[in-house]
């Protein structure tokens, strides 16, 4: 049997709305990853659709926990983050990127901070500047169609979008320096949704799609990336682990759907962990 792979998961805790560490730490785990996380603030629920939530903020033990489990000499397969909440924050995981970087693993970064044309409501519309520089560091980058144009410094273009346009901002993304980029919500053709994956170093490019299904359901994001982090991790390659984190997230909102539930509380995704071990030929 392989080594048993570990992460560190550098995200928020969202206390209700299943995002972020509440999705990253179950999917990682249900797939066989050891899952070492970095809360970096805990809100009573994410910031998308609810009013009053309160925000704790952990910037100031992100460095004294990198500190201690560098001297502890501990290493990682992959280093993932999600949302960061500041400048600051940008800062310290950027340093913490440079401690724990080795030949041999990925820094992978979902630039999560805007969805359908707009900036999450925290952010100012400075924010994609500084991630764009954290996402220089990255191997592999996630964003969804308008945080890559924020990223690039455009202007968003709702879809349908032509190949050219998609080809165009992945090269330009992976320019910025990661070597392979995901872009995800591409929609090339009417009532078709999915992603757009590019490998620099074999210059190839491709997609892996689903037949739209309505409505806006939150932390899908997150649920897709450690769904595809997961699989890299079990040994699939880039389009392989595409097409099973795009299967994984569409039957988690279709049963969400079917349940009626609020789009504000997230997608069931537990009931889509045993499709996920069998995907991942782990039973
Ligand atoms: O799903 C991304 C996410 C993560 N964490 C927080 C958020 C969001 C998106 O709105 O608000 C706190």
């Amino acid at each position: 049997m392989s080594e048993q792979k570990r992460v560190a998961a550098i995200h928020d805790i969202s206390c209700f709305g299943r995002c972020s560490l509440t999705v990253a730490l179950p999917i990682l785990s249900a797939a066989g990853v050891e899952t070492s996380v970095i809360p970096t603030a805990v809100l009573s629920t994410h910031t998308g659709g609810f009013e009053g939530f309160t925000y704790r903020d952990l910037t100031k033990d992100i460095r004294p926990i990198s500190k201690h489990w560098q001297s502890l000499g501990l290493k990682f397969n992959a280093l993932y983050s999600g949302f960061l909440g500041s400048f600051e924050q940008l800062e310290i995981v950027s340093e913490l990127f440079d401690d724990f970087k080795k030949d041999d693993n990925i820094i992978y970064v979902d630039p999560v901070m805007a969805d359908h044309g707009k900036l999450y409501s925290i952010f100012s519309t400075e924010f994609p500047k500084g991630m764009a520089k954290l996402c220089r560091k990255a191997d592999i980058i996630l964003p969804n169609m308008t945080e890559a144009a924020f990223l690039l410094g455009q202007t968003y273009k709702p879809g349908p979008y032509t190949q050219d346009y998609i080809e165009a901002v992945l090269r330009d993304l992976s320019k910025m320096g990661p070597k392979m980029v995901v872009l995800t919500g591409v929609c090339t053709q009417d009532h078709m949704l999915g992603v757009a994956v590019y490998d620099s170093r074999t210059d190839r490019i491709g997609y892996e799609s689903s037949p739209l299904v309505d409505g806006f359901y939150h932390g899908t994001g997150d649920v897709f990336a450690s769904v595809l982090l997961s699989s890299l991790l079990n040994g699939f390659d880039l389009m392989k682990s595409a097409r099973v984190a795009v299967d994984f997230t569409v039957e988690s909102i279709k049963r969400t759907k079917d349940a009626g539930t609020d789009v504000r509380f997230g997608v069931d995704f537990e009931n889509s962990i045993p499709s996920l071990i069998k995907a991942l030929n782990k039973i």
